[in-house]
């Protein structure tokens, strides 16, 4: 019986030892593993022997069908790693072939601008802010010297969310938010979406501004036109002629509109900027002392200036766009080109 069991073993691994493939492997161990397999058949023939041998020749024949199995998942082993470098060795890959075409995103032309503007005020030592599109009728208003039935509310028309809310008309809400929270030395923008019912080539009812704060002690006019002049210098080039008009806004006191010349034209006047030659880019002044006093700044002892620049009118300008509502309209033929 133990030379039965000896013989059935070499000749087992005599075979597996020629198993190049899956299928033979399967075949291997239906034959001795199987339920009709040898070894199982072997086992049958226990019952032909004395039982006080049998454990002895159960376990011979266990051993033995053990060894067979290891071998069995080595060569299993083996097989795939053999399968795995075949599939390698014929996938080939062409690296000069040529990529397929995908559409690359890009930023925004109006949020290059915004960032533009943003990196160049905080090399200018402004600190950047953020704050809410829905504001209370007091930062948007009230504080900012405008109080209800004002006529300067009408100045701007504004989209109302309930009589005490709000969607914001001009980033100057962040000059009270700024003050009330800060104490001076104050120097800080707040870039953001603002909102207006207002519509032409350019005047769009969802638009973005800029605004701008200082705050110390000895601020004047003189700082006010010089950071602005520099700030648009930088932003459009020397050759851009800037021009400082005198206005009026109820929380800056004096106050100026600050115009660029009319991208389309070049200045020589055209329909678009009405034959001015200029357009109008931003609004700015002294901070008015009431407002300072609004905000618990002793305004004796502190003086400020503010500016609130529209970024949509610096974008078209940046990129002579004839219409301000190309910025929103989300074609992706128009955004595209512009690099
Ligand atoms: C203001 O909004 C003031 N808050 C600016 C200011 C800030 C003055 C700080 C003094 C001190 P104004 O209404 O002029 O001002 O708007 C400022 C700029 O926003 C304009 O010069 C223009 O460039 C832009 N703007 C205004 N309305 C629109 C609109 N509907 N669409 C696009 N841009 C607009």
């Amino acid at each position: 019986m133990e030379d039965n069991v000896k013989e059935l073993e070499n000749q087992a691994l005599k075979e597996l030892v020629k198993v190049n493939d899956f299928k033979s492997l399967s075949e291997f161990k239906v034959k001795y593993l199987g339920k009709q397999g040898m070894y199982t058949a072997l086992l049958k023939e226990m019952k032909n022997i004395p039982s006080d041998e049998r454990p002895k020749f159960g376990a011979i024949i266990n051993t033995s069908r053990q060894k067979i199995e290891n071998i069995i998942y080595e060569t299993e082993e083996r097989l795939n790693a053999q399968e795995l470098e075949n599939k390698l060795s014929q996938q080939k890959i062409d690296i000069t072939e040529p990529a397929k075409n995908t559409q690359q995103g890009q930023v925004h032309p109006l949020y290059k601008v915004m960032n533009k503007i943003i990196e160049t005020c905080v090399e200018m030592g402004f600190t950047v802010v953020d704050g809410p599109e829905i504001e209370t009728d007091y930062y948007n208003f009230e504080a900012l010297n405008i109080p209800k039935d004002h006529p300067a509310r009408d100045m701007q028309d504004s989209f109302y969310i309930t009589q005490n809310l709000i969607m914001r008309s001009q980033t100057s809400a962040m000059q009270i938010r700024a003050m009330e929270t800060m104490k001076p030395p104050i120097k800080i923008i707040s870039p953001g979406r603002t909102y207006r019912a207002d519509s032409d080539a350019t005047h769009s009812p969802v638009f973005h501004q800029l605004e701008g704060l200082v705050v110390d002690e000895n601020v004047s006019m003189i700082d006010l036109k010089a950071i602005l002049t520099q700030l648009l210098k930088t932003l459009f080039g020397d050759n851009t002629k800037i021009r400082f008009r005198p206005s009026f806004f109820p929380f800056t006191e004096p106050s100026v509109e600050v115009d660029a010349t009319c991208p389309m034209c070049g200045g020589k006047g055209c329909p678009r900027c009405k034959g001015s030659g200029y357009m109008e880019l931003l609004g700015a002044g002294m901070v008015n002392p009431t407002v300072l006093e609004n905000c618990g700044i002793d305004s004796k002892k502190y003086s400020g200036f503010a500016f609130g620049f529209g970024l949509d009118r610096f974008a078209i300008i940046e990129y002579k766009v004839p219409s301000i509502k190309m910025m929103f309209e989300n074609d992706i033929k128009f955004l595209s080109q512009i690099k």
